[in-house]
C-alpha cells in the first residue's frame, strides 16, 4: 500500500493508482475531459493538473502514479490557474455556438468551462473549418474537436476499425480520417461509438427529426413507428424520468401525443426473425449432414446488427455467404408494414410513412440500402430516428412524458415475447433463438432459462448446447474487436462453432451508438439486466408462442423460408 496526503487528508492505496482514482476512493474529485478509463489515459487536455509538493510542474491527475509519502494539492491556486488557461486555451480553438449544437446541454467541455467561471476567451480564435458530409449517417464537425483522442481509442481499441488518426502534429494536430479519406469511403460500421465517447459535438448523427415532423403534419400520410427493444430501457434518461416511469407503453402515449396513427413494436419483428433465422439454422443443419452437404459452412452468424453487418463486408466479405439471410427485426418490420399491413389497412403502401426508433446509427444506412424496398422502389423504413434524436421530438413537442397515462401498443403488430426483448442485450439473440429451435427440433418447449449460459458482459462467451441430441455449439461476440478476435480464431482452426451472434456495439444495442449519452458512464450492462427482468416477467417467452407472428404467418406468409418470406424478409447483404 501506499500513503500520501491529498489536500490535507491521508489516503492509503494500492500502488500503481492514479492520482485521479487515489483522489477519487476519499471522494475528491478532480476534473478531467480526454480521460476515459482504460482506454484514453493519455493526459491529452490537462485539465486533470495538480500540484505535487516538490515538483515544479504540474503533473497530470490521470495518468501519474501515487508515491509513498506524496503530497498533492488538487485545486491549489497554481493549479487552478493552470486548468482554467488550459480550457481557455481549448475553446481558442473550439466552434463555442452551443445554442446550435447537438451536444448543447451534455457537453463536458460547455460544463467544465461554466464551472471554471470562463466567461470572456482571452485568446483568439482559430478554426479548422472542416465538415464531413452532412448527408452521411455519422457528422464530424472539426471545429468542436478538442484533440482527446478518445474517438481514435475507441475505434481502434475497442471496434478494431481505425477510422480515426491524428493526421498532423505538434500545435497543428488534427484528428480527423486516418488516410485523408471521405468518411463514407472508410469501414467505418456505424457503431457511432465515437459519438457516445466524444466529451463535445465534435461527432454527432445524422438529424432526421424534420423529415419525421413534416410527414406527421401530412395529413395524406399515415405514420407509424415501431420502437426497438432497447429503446425501452434509455429513453427516459434524457428526460429525467426512472425506469419505472420510462416504460415502453408511456413511449407509445408520448408519441401518440406527437401524432403518430399507429404504435407498433420491433419486438413482433424480432421474433418473427427467430422463426426465420432459427429455421434457416436447422434447414443449414439438415442440408450439411445429406449428400452435397459439405460445402455449407459454418458457423452461420446472425445478421440483425447492421454494424456487424458493414464490418463483416469491408473486413472479412468471404464470411458473408455465413451470413444468416434474415434480414434485420427493423427491416422485416418494414417490410410487413407495408404490405401485410398496408393492405390490411386498405390503403397504398405509399401512403404509409413508416418511422423506426433505434439505438442505432447504422440503422440509418441500413434502412437506406437500395435492397430494403418495396416493389415501388419505396424504402420499407422512411426514417430510423435514435433515442436522442426522439428524445429532442418529445421535447420540442412541448411533451411532459412524466404526467402521460401508460397506453398499450398498437395490435397486431405491438405484440412482442419476452424472447424478442432481449435482443437488445448481448447474448439476447441466441437465447431467443436457441429456445425456437429448441422446439422446432423437438416439438416442446425448453425451460425458458436453460441457455441462461449465453447472457452477460464477457466480450466472448461460448456454450455447447444439446438440441434434440445434437451438440450445437454456440458462440456470442459484442464490441467488433471481439468480433475480431473471435474470427481470427475461427480461421486460424482454434476454436470451431455452429452458430455466433455478433452485434456491433459494446453490450449489444443496450450501449449503442444512438442512445443518450452520459459521458464516461458505460450503462449498457444497467440497460441490458433491465431487458433481462423484463423477458423474465413476461407472459410469454417463446417467439414461436406470439399470437401476432402466428396470426401474420397464417393470413400472409404461410410458413417461415416460404417463397413469400425468403422475397420479403431475407436478403443476400450484397447491396
Ligand atoms: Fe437492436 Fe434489433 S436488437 S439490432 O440492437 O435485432 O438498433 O434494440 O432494434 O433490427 O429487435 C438496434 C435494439 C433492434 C433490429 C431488434
Ligand atoms: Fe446498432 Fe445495435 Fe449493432 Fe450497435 S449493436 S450497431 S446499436 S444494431
Amino acid at each position: 500500500m501506499v500513503k500520501l496526503i491529498i489536500d490535507d487528508r491521508v489516503v492509503e492505496v494500492p500502488e500503481h493508482t492514479t492520482i485521479l482514482d487515489a483522489a477519487a476512493s476519499v471522494g475528491i474529485k478532480i476534473p478531467t475531459l480526454c480521460y476515459l478509463r482504460d482506454l484514453n489515459e493519455v493526459g491529452a487536455c490537462r485539465v486533470c493538473v495538480v500540484e505535487v509538493e516538490g515538483i515544479d510542474q504540474l503533473v497530470a491527475a490521470c495518468n501519474n502514479y501515487v508515491l509513498d509519502g506524496m503530497i498533492v494539492h488538487t485545486n491549489s491556486r497554481k493549479a487552478r490557474i493552470a486548468r482554467k488557461a488550459n480550457v481557455e486555451f481549448l475553446l481558442s480553438q473550439h466552434d463555442s455556438e452551443c445554442t446550435s449544437c447537438a451536444r448543447s446541454g451534455n457537453c463536458s467541455l460547455q460544463s467544465l468551462a461554466n464551472d471554471l467561471g470562463i466567461t470572456d476567451l482571452p485568446y483568439p480564435k482559430h478554426l479548422e473549418g472542416f465538415r464531413s458530409d452532412p448527408a452521411f449517417p455519422l457528422i464530424r464537425n472539426n471545429d468542436k474537436c478538442i484533440k482527446c483522442l478518445r474517438c481514435i481509442q475507441i475505434c481502434e481499441k475497442v471496434q478494431a476499425t481505425g477510422v480515426w488518426d491524428l493526421t498532423s502534429r505538434a500545435s497543428h494536430a488534427s484528428v480527423n480520417v486516418a488516410g485523408g479519406k471521405e468518411l463514407s469511403q472508410t469501414d467505418c460500421a456505424l457503431c457511432g461509438q465515437c459519438i457516445t465517447h466524444c466529451p463535445t459535438g465534435a461527432l454527432r448523427a445524422r438529424d432526421d427529426t424534420e423529415r419525421v415532423f413534416d410527414a406527421l403534419e401530412d395529413q395524406e400520410k399515415i405514420c407509424l413507428v415501431q420502437i426497438a427493444p432497447a429503446v425501452r430501457t434509455s429513453w427516459g434518461e434524457s428526460l429525467g424520468l426512472t425506469h419505472e416511469q420510462a416504460t415502453v407503453e408511456r413511449l407509445a402515449s408520448a408519441l401518440r401525443a406527437m401524432g403518430f396513427d399507429y404504435v407498433f413494436d420491433t419486438n413482433f419483428s424480432a421474433d418473427l426473425t427467430i422463426m426465420e433465422e432459427g429455421s434457416e439454422l436447422l434447414e443449414r443443419i439438415k442440408k450439411a449432414s445429406e449428400p452435397g452437404g459439405e460445402d455449407i459452412k459454418f458457423p452461420m452468424f446472425t445478421s440483425c446488427c447492421p454494424g456487424w453487418i458493414r464490418y463483416v463486408k469491408s473486413h472479412y466479405p468471404e464470411l458473408l455467404d455465413q451470413v444468416s439471410t434474415s434480414k434485420s427485426p427493423q427491416q422485416m418490420f418494414g417490410a410487413v408494414a407495408k404490405t401485410y399491413y398496408a393492405h390490411a389497412l386498405g390503403v397504398d403502401p405509399s401512403k404509409i410513412f413508416s418511422v423506426s426508433i433505434m439505438p442505432c446509427v447504422a440503422k440509418k444506412a441500413e434502412a437506406a440500402l437500395p435492397t430494403m424496398v418495396g416493389e415501388t422502389g419505396d424504402p420499407d423504413v422512411d426514417v430510423v430516428l435514435t433515442v436522442r434524436e426522439v428524445d429532442r421530438m418529445i421535447r420540442a413537442s412541448h411533451i411532459d412524458a412524466s404526467a402521460l397515462p401508460e397506453q398499450e401498443l398498437d395490435q397486431p403488430l405491438g405484440v412482442g415475447t419476452g424472447a424478442a426483448v432481449i435482443f437488445g442485450a448481448t447474448g439476447g439473440v441466441m437465447d431467443a433463438a436457441l429456445r425456437s429451435a429448441y422446439f422446432l427440433a423437438t416439438g416442446e418447449n425448453p425451460d425458458p432459462d436453460a441457455f441462461s449460459g449465453v447472457r452477460g458482459l464477457d466480450g466472448w462467451k461460448e456454450k455447447t448446447f444439446d438440441l434434440a441430441g445434437t451438440p450445437l455449439r454456440v458462440a456470442v461476440a459484442h464490441g467488433l474487436g471481439n468480433a475480431r478476435k473471435l474470427i481470427e480464431a475461427l480461421r486460424a482452426g482454434e476454436v470451431s462453432y455452429d452458430f455466433v451472434e455478433i452485434m456491433a456495439c459494446p453490450g449489444g444495442c443496450v450501449g449503442g451508438g444512438g442512445q443518450p449519452i452520459h459521458d464516461g458512464c458505460e450503462l449498457a450492462g444497467e440497460r441490458g439486466d433491465v431487458l433481462w427482468g423484463l423477458d423474465a416477467q413476461a407472459p410469454i417467452r417463446f417467439s414461436h408462442e406470439n399470437p401476432s407472428v402466428k396470426l401474420v404467418y397464417d393470413d400472409f406468409f404461410g410458413n417461415p423460408l416460404s417463397e413469400r418470406a425468403e422475397e420479403l424478409l431475407h436478403t443476400d447483404h450484397t447491396a
